[in-house]
């Protein structure tokens, strides 16, 4: 009995291991067009992935958009809950999910209007309490240039 005791105090960790091991978020950003014209709705596909080991929990992706656009929408899987800016002002978009499991991704799609001619940037960042040891992949950001008349 005594030695069964042991056993499991010593395999509990390795076990543990699995629950609250280490997680590699990754999240990566795109445009669905670029040039965009002023004024012309277009998205931003935001991409997250965890590669593992363990599932991510309490995840958490900010995103901020910069002043040359405006947020109108965003599509999320039903398990992710999103506070985002009213429609048609700028500001930055929280998205949380209890849970990413290892190896799996998913795809935030946000409606934004061009509303100054320049450069319109969109960056995202993903967080999770469980450790990640490859913080290079946390943060991502994608340049969109807008232009006032697609002959331009
Ligand atoms: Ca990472
Ligand atoms: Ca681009």
């Amino acid at each position: 009995m005594k030695n069964h005791l042991v056993l499991a105090l010593l395999l509990l960790p390795a076990l543990c291991g699995l629950c609250y091991g280490e997680a590699d978020l990754a999240v990566s950003v795109a445009d669905s067009q670029d040039p965009v014209v002023l004024g012309t709705n277009f998205n931003y596909v935001v991409t997250i992935s965890n590669n593992g080991p363990s599932v991510a929990t309490s995840v958490i992706l900010n995103d901020v958009l910069n002043a040359n656009g405006t947020f109108q929408a965003i599509a999320a899987p039903e398990d992710w809950k999103c506070t985002s800016p009213q429609p048609g002002t700028q500001g930055s978009l929280t998205c949380t999910a209890e849970h990413l499991d290892s190896g799996k991704s998913v795809t935030l799609t946000l409606t934004i209007k061009p509303t100054s001619a320049g450069m319109l940037t969109d960056t995202a960042n993903i967080t999770s309490p469980v450790p990640d040891t490859n913080q290079a992949n946390n943060t991502d950001y994608e340049d969109t240039t807008v232009i006032v008349s697609p002959t331009q």
